[in-house]
């Protein structure tokens, strides 16, 4: 993509009313914008990341066995009343009614709609194990919406549901998301840990949060140094095992692991001193089991093997992609600007023509983005005429990977110069070797976190 054709509309400074350090980047960044009280547009570079995340997020979830649907955002009251929340959700629920006077609400989330799916369909124990999921956008009418992304009314959510016979299959349902979520969020280039949660509006009593540290986070959380050094599970994690997949969450569950909700003092103290680990963290994941809560009231059942119809047990689990944007800012971020993970970066390299408009430069810069592009990379070409500094702060800013810093006088002897974004490490390479170093970074990036 050229910079002169393409719409990145940055700002000098962040709107006052931004706090922290990934809404202020965002704005700045021209990620995103905002359209009313926690509602926001995806401007071009913002929507990339999103995207990059939702795909991570997909092939993790089919990975782990759940199918992909997608359920419409506004859903009929009366599918609501059937599970008692629609009296119970409260003022976060938009109610609306149709031009029939009839009650609408556009979802927050969307167990009662899943339900509804289900029993129409399904019918026998045969059919089952079934997770269905779907990417779709939310809406919740936050006291304070705040944050930008991070706490919005208008949200993106990965939510998936899981149908079994019985408790024992429900949890090995519920422990297959949980592994699907610890692979999902290595991908993204972050340590998520879980921990032990409250399920709150959504019911039933296993639950784990999943959270990435960072100090502006809204959790204090209170865990154990050694999640820091845990490996996750690779892409070959047979997850039709169910005890192999029982024993990666037992391993992930045996420390202790709560935010400020569940904390308890006493089970903190065993916990020596020197490996407590006391921060603050962003939930970007929830996890839940919650039996038959919907199941029952709304008539999902199925047939069993000894023909007599039962509830179907349920879970279901949620991830925010839109919110897992401003963590990832939140969780990489300097003085100068964003630095993204490799998997989720809008684009790989920013290609930066210190003279745009010299002959030289120009075509030694053409030649590159053709170079580049056709070993797969996704650059981001800067061939405006604006000044070396002005360029420099912008590829900063915006937190690509790599920049390739191209100028007449290096060319002169056929060098350019290759930095990395996150160490800040810059040296000269014929170019060439800049295109073999990030052909072969490319490739091994792909293979680190493709999945
Ligand atoms: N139905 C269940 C799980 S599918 C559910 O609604 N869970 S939740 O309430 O915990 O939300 C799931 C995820 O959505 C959260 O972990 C978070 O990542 C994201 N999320 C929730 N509220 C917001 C919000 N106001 N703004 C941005 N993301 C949000």
């Amino acid at each position: 993509m050229r910079l002169t054709q393409y719409f990145l509309p940055v700002l000098k400074e962040a709107p006052r009313e931004a706090e922290i350090a990934s809404h202020q980047l965002m704005l700045r960044a021209g990620m995103i914008k905002q359209q009313s009280a926690g509602i926001y547009s995806w401007l071009p570079l913002g929507l990339k990341v999103l995207r990059k995340v939702e795909q991570i997020v997909r092939e993790e979830q089919n990975r782990a066995g759940a199918v992909e649907v997608l359920m419409p955002t506004i859903q009929s009251a009366d599918l609501w009343r059937e599970s008692g929340r629609y009296d119970d959700y409260g003022k976060e629920m938009l109610r609306i009614q149709d031009r029939h006077e009839r009650d609408m609400l556009f979802g927050p989330t969307n167990e009662e709609m899943i339900t509804d799916i289900f029993r129409t369909y399904v019918k026998s124990y045969k059919d089952l194990p079934l997770n269905l999921y779907h990417i779709q956008w939310k809406f919740r009418d936050e006291v304070r919406p705040r944050f930008g992304v991070m706490r919005g009314r208008e949200f993106l959510m990965k939510d998936a549901y899981s149908f079994d016979l019985n408790a024992d299959a429900a949890r090995a349902a519920y422990y297959r998301m949980f592994v699907s979520y610890l692979r999902t969020f290595d991908r993204l280039g972050v340590k998520a840990i879980p921990m032990r949660a409250d399920t709150g509006p959504i019911g039933g009593d296993l639950s784990h949060e999943f959270l990435i540290l960072a100090d502006t986070g809204e959790s204090e959380v209170f865990c154990h140094s050694d999640f820091s050094k845990k490996t996750v599970p690779d892409a070959g994690v047979d997850y039709s095992d169910d005890a192999l997949i029982a024993g990666i969450v037992d391993d992930w569950t045996s420390g202790y692991a709560r935010t400020d909700e569940m904390h308890d003092e006493a089970l903190w103290a065993e916990v020596p001193e020197d490996e407590q680990l006391n921060a603050r963290g962003i939930e970007v994941g929830h996890i839940f089991n919650f039996g038959s809560k919907y199941s029952e009231p709304m008539g999902a059942k199925v047939t069993g093997p000894d023909g007599k119809d039962v509830p179907v047990e349920m879970g279901s689990y949620g991830i925010g992609p839109s919110r897992v944007v401003a963590a990832l800012v939140e969780a990489g971020h300097d003085e100068n600007g964003i630095i993204w993970p490799d998997s989720v970066a809008p684009f790989d390299v920013g290609l930066i023509n210190l003279r745009s408009g010299d002959e030289v430069t120009d075509a030694a810069c053409d030649d590159m983005y053709a170079q580049l592009s056709a070993a797969g990379l996704d650059v981001l070409y800067d061939d405006t005429d604006g000044r070396a500094g002005g360029k420099f702060a912008l590829a900063d800013l915006i937190g690509l990977p790599w920049q390739l810093i191209v100028g007449p006088r290096g060319l002169k002897t056929g060098e350019v110069e290759l930095k990395a974004r996150a160490s800040g490490e810059r040296h000269t390479v014929s170019i060439d070797a800049a295109i073999n170093q990030l052909t072969a970074w490319h490739v091994d990036s792909r293979k680190r976190f493709g999945g």
